[in-house]
């Protein structure tokens, strides 16, 4: 076998060649022309948008070679816009047309009824149950990220091509298509666990050829009453370089992560400034990332917590980290830290695209954007440009215009700012939390660089100014409750869940189990994030699936 990847040189493939790695095979990319013709298996692990997919390989010389390799019937596996680019065109992108092999395009999920980008872990239905060699498992789910979709519809002549069907609110769509030697998966087996490396291992062990063919069975999938996309449960592991020097997992209370050199609290029960001791050590972030992958964790979030103090360019160990985590973990990976236009100490300005770059390369799959995000929408408040195309595009457009918006998480660091409510009259007044218990009123208030320094932006503003921006995801930290064990925010979780349409995560302050059965119950977000209790060993994350099963709510669970 000579397997081939294809890279038109937009997304992270990372995590795809990792994994074959990981099953035993080795592989060469595909570079020229002419390595088509050496292939003997091709992947084409797509990510980003149409249009770049296809302008990318026309710009390589790569369409036609692409185009005779699958009509040479040597196997063939897309996987996301690797499959959607088989289709005759795009409503992302409709002046661009596909390699139209599957008679059919791609549409828009409707926003009207759910969030859009489709994000996480879903079950797929097998249309044709006699035996797949495909390696589909029907009990497991896989993993999504996508705002187009071929949808389904038996009576379509690309019906015969369908081989999964998935159902996102109540839009049944493709999952995978299989036909001949050609295989796509909408989802991402490279990042869909062990049931994902299983599929990926049987098609390397028994890719379809024309041969093997055979008719399909073509049958309507009418939408069940509720989809089967899972609440997602992901570990956060804040990372730091230690007094000596050492990349460390650390976890603060309200973000101060050093030891208190007192008892933490005072005679009113207060939470007590930093003594400034050493800084918290909870263990080696890949040990930890290994072991959250295998505990079930269903992503896993690296923030490098100090990166706004140096370029995370020259911060070699942090990326050697990710590398390191993203060979051990087929679940998504996202990192944070430092992502903005900077200039290294050597005077090298560097973009933050570039610094995304560099994540990517590294093994990431998603980049979450902190202080740079709260700087650029305090910008755009204060812009009095009216056209979008008059100020210069920001970090959050370049990076979700180069890998697609589902790749970039806004992560908000907000802080309650309390105020008077029979008085207060400031530009928040709507946004305000009201305690009928206490009779406290309160905003809540963005800030950066690790909750250092407080900005004139609110969550609600935050929110809506990334989404705008082109966010795909934001996640919802909170300072007063991080470290806490009080459980998540949900006034603040619901406000944000409030303002925008893309995928919300609760994180700060999980202490046990119920806390994941509320903030789920009481507000709508798609995942529920903890660091301290799961560094800590109080709660394995079976619990807190066990939990969310014992009351109806939905997870992943491994096979
Ligand atoms: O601003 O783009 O450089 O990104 C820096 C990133 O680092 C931001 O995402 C910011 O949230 C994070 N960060 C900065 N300083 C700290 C700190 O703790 N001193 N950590 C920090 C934030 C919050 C969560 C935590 C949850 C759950 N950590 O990551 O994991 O609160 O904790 P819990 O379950 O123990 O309550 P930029």
């Amino acid at each position: 076998m000579r397997l081939y990847l294809l890279d038109y040189g937009a997304g992270n493939v990372q995590s795809l060649a990792n994994s074959i790695t990981k099953l035993g095979h080795s592989f060469e990319w595909i570079s020229t022309a002419e390595d088509f013709d050496n292939a003997t298996h091709l992947i084409f692990p797509g990510v980003g948008a149409f249009r770049s997919a296809i302008d990318n390989l026309a710009a390589k010389g790569l369409v036609e070679p692409l185009q005779q390799y699958i009509r040479s019937g040597r196997p063939y596996f897309g996987i996301c816009i690797g499959m959607q680019i088989l289709f005759e065109s795009s409503s992302e992108n409709p002046g661009s047309p596909g390699l139209a092999v599957v008679p059919e395009s791609i549409g828009k999920f409707n926003d009207s009824d759910k969030t859009v980008p489709h994000i996480g872990w879903n079950s797929v239905q097998l249309l044709d149950c006699d035996d797949d060699p495909a390696g589909i498992n029907p009990s497991a789910c896989y993993y999504f990220v996508h705002s187009f979709m071929a949808r389904y519809d038996a009576s379509l002549p690309s019906a015969a091509w369908v081989h999964t069907t998935c159902q996102y609110g109540q839009e049944v769509f493709v999952a995978s298509v299989k036909k001949d030697n050609v295989y796509a998966t909408q989802f991402h087996p490279e990042k869909s666990g062990q049931a994902g490396l299983d599929l990926i291992h049987a098609w390397l062990s028994n890719s379809p050829t024309s041969e093997s063919s055979r008719a399909r069975i073509v049958r309507s999938v009418p939408p069940r009453p509720k989809d089967g996309l899972t609440k997602r449960i992901i570990a956060c592991l804040d990372v730091r370089a230690n007094d000596d020097g050492d990349l460390v997992v650390t976890k603060g209370d309200q973000y101060d992560v050093r030891e208190k050199a007192a008892p933490p609290s005072t005679s009113d029960g207060a939470l007590k400034a930093s003594t400034g001791g050493a800084v918290r050590n909870l263990g080696k972030p890949v040990d930890l990332t290994a072991q959250y992958y295998a505990a079930g964790a269903d992503e896993i979030c690296l923030l490098n917590i100090t990166s706004f103090r140096n370029s995370p360019l020259n911060d070699q160990p942090m990326l050697a980290v990710v590398r390191a985590a993203a060979r051990e973990v087929f679940v998504p990976l996202t990192i944070g830290g430092g992502i903005k236009d900077t200039i290294d100490p050597d005077g090298t300005p560097r973009s933050a695209l570039e610094v995304a770059g560099a994540y990517f390369r590294a093994g990431a799959d998603k980049v979450s954007i902190g202080s740079e995000a709260v700087v650029v929408v305090e910008e755009m408040l204060n812009s009095t440009a009216t056209a979008e195309e008059s100020r210069p595009q920001n970090g959050i457009e370049s990076i979700a215009r180069a890998y697609g918006r589902q790749a970039v998480v806004v992560s908000i660091d907000p802080k309650r700012v309390y105020v008077d409510p029979a008085t207060y009259d400031g530009p928040y007044k709507d946004e305000l939390i009201h305690d009928t218990q206490t009779g406290k009123a309160w905003w809540y208030q963005c800030t950066i660089r690790g909750g250092r320094e407080a900005r004139p932006v609110s969550v609600v503003q935050l929110a809506k100014g990334v989404e705008r921006l082109g966010a795909g995801e934001i996640l919802v930290n909170s300072i007063d409750r991080d470290g806490s064990g009080l459980g998540f925010d949900c006034d603040l979780v619901n406000l944000v869940r409030q303002a925008v349409r893309i995928p919300v995560v609760a994180s700060s302050g999980a202490g046990n189990t119920q806390h994941f059965v509320d903030v789920f119950n009481n507000t709508d977000v798609e995942a529920a994030l903890a660091a301290g209790i799961f560094h800590r060993k109080e709660v394995e994350i079976t619990a807190v699936k066990d939990a969310l099963k014992q009351n109806g709510i939905a997870s992943r669970v491994m096979v």
